[in-house]
This record gives structure tokens, sequence and C-alpha cells, in this order.
């Protein structure tokens, strides 16, 4: 095979018009959209594959340029997940083999969970928008969360004075992981708010407990300000619960839990 540079019709500007016109394309079509997701780690990802699949238009937002958020890295660096048996569907219905392990738990390797995880939600139909981070959310006149706003990651990175924008959605999934960066902002920006945790503040996870956090992530799982669903490691920092380390299932099976529950929001809109 060899490229004969007498054959070869394109030229620089259409690179650049192939990637501007297309990448446009998709952003427009994604401004109004059903859901909203703040952040790709596993339980954001699993919920937004869940949403696509029933026919929402769901756009992800993800500050980084590569989503899988904490599953790379496994435990300390070593690239292997463990999950509880409950969690395995979801891990097999998008291609990822599981080795048995003891006591109820299986292990799935990191780079075969992201990568997969990955392309089954983009192939449901996800819309995954890398590099752009959510710096704050739209409210209406009834302080109801009803979009995200967004700006580029390396902007901020940067430490540039730009002006972001705005996408609407009919549902809001904070999935933002351990710092809970939504729910600490909607605290922070918008008078009077409270999270549906009763206290008017984003107390933190507690240490590590691996079973009662996970346990808790579930209950966690909720919607914690009208429109916004708390989802994932977000979802035990807001209910000052355990972190549980490098045990996942309950990520995928939170990230279930928020898809029914924006469903919700979404039906009652
Ligand atoms: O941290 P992360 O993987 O969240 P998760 O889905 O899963 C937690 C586990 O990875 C692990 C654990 C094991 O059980 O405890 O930590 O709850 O993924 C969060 C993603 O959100 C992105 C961040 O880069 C990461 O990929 N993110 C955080 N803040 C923002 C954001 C933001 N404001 N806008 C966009 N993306």
């Amino acid at each position: 095979m060899s490229l004969d540079p007498g054959k070869l019709r394109f030229d620089e500007l259409t690179v650049t018009r192939g990637i501007v016109q297309t990448f446009m394309e998709d952003f427009l079509d994604s401004l109004d959209v059903d859901v909203a997701v703040a952040g790709a780690g596993p339980s954001g990802l699993t919920a937004a594959r869940l949403l696509a699949a029933d026919g929402l238009q769901v756009a992800v937002f993800e500050r980084n340029l590569h989503i899988g958020g904490g599953i790379w890295g496994g435990g300390m660096l070593f690239p292997r997940i463990v999950i509880e048996e409950q969690a395995a569907e979801l891990m097999t219905d998008v291609g990822i083999r599981l080795r048995p392990w003891q006591d109820g738990t299986l292990v799935a390797d990191a780079v075969e969970s992201a990568t997969k995880m990955t392309a089954a939600a983009i192939d449901a139909g996800v819309r995954v928008f890398v590099g752009i981070e959510v710096e704050d959310v739209v409210i209406n006149n009834d302080n109801r969360v009803c979009g995200v706003v967004i700006n580029w990651g390396a902007v901020t990175a940067a430490k540039l004075h730009v002006d972001p924008l705005a996408v609407h959605s009919k549902a809001l999934i904070e999935s933002t992981g351990h710092p809970c960066e939504i729910a600490d902002l909607l605290l922070r920006k918008i008078p009077g708010a409270r999270l549906d945790t009763g206290d008017d503040c984003v107390p933190g996870e507690s240490s590590m407990n691996a079973v009662q956090g996970e346990a808790a992530l579930i209950a966690n799982t909720r919607e914690i300000y009208p429109g916004v669903v708390a989802c994932g490691m977000a979802a035990n920092a807001v209910g000052a619960s355990p972190r549980m380390g490098a045990i996942f299932g309950g990520m995928l099976l939170s990230g279930q839990v928020a898809a029914q529950v924006a469903r919700d929001i979404i039906a009652s809109a």
C-alpha cells in the first residue's frame, strides 16, 4: 500500500473544514438536550448510556481529553477494578470480561472497562464532548436548574478570562466524582439553595468503608436539587457517606438509578 500524492484530492482546508463543520453540527444539535451529564466517570457514562438507549438526547461534558474518570488508574495504578456480582450485568452488557473473584466479587481490566464503557455509550447515541467543563448551571425564574454553563477546560487551566456558553437540559446528572463540583456550586451560587440531604452545606465524603460506601451510594443517588441528580461518588460526597476505594460496582448501579431518576424528572416536566 502506498499513497500516490497525485491521487490525493484533499488539502489542508479539507481537514480544517471537516473538523470545524462537523463539530459545529454536533454541537449545535446538542444545545437543547434531554439530559446533560457533568463528568464522564463510570457512573456518568453508565447513566448516559442507559438514557441514550431509551432514545433520549444526552450530552456528556468532560473536562479531560479522555473519558472514564477514575477507572483508568484501577487501585493505586494497578489497572484492575473489582465489582460486586450485583453489578456484573452492567459490565457484561457492554462486553467487559469478568474474572470471578472472592466473596461475591469479580475483577475486570481497567483499560478494557474504560474503553468498552465509552464505546458502548457512544454506540447508544451519547454525544461526548471532551475538554469541556461544566463551570456553572443555568437556572429559571424559580431557581430550578435548566441547563449547564460550559467552557473549555483549557481556558480554566490557563486562567484566561473568557465568558462561557450555555446549554439547556431537562435534567442534569452531577457525576463529577469526589469533589461534587455541581453540588458545591449550587450551594455557593444559588441564594438559599438546599440540597436534598437535609443540610445546607456540602459535607464531603467520609473516610473509607467499602461496604458502607457502596451501600450508601445507591440511597444517595437522587434528585438533590430541582433538575439535578447526584450520581456516583458525587452522591456520596453530598451525602457525607464513606468512600469505597477501587470497588466500582456501586458506580455503575448508581448510574442505573440516576438514569431512572432523570427519566422521572423528564416525565414530570
Ligand atoms: O471521578 P470519576 O470517575 O467519578 P465517578 O463516576 O466514579 C468514581 C470512581 O472513579 C472512583 C471511586 C471508585 O469506586 O471512588 O473514584 O463517581 O469521574 C468524574 C469525572 O468528572 C470529570 C472528571 O474529569 C472525571 O473524568 N469532571 C469533574 N468535574 C467536572 C468534570 C466538571 N466541572 N465538568 C466536567 N467534567
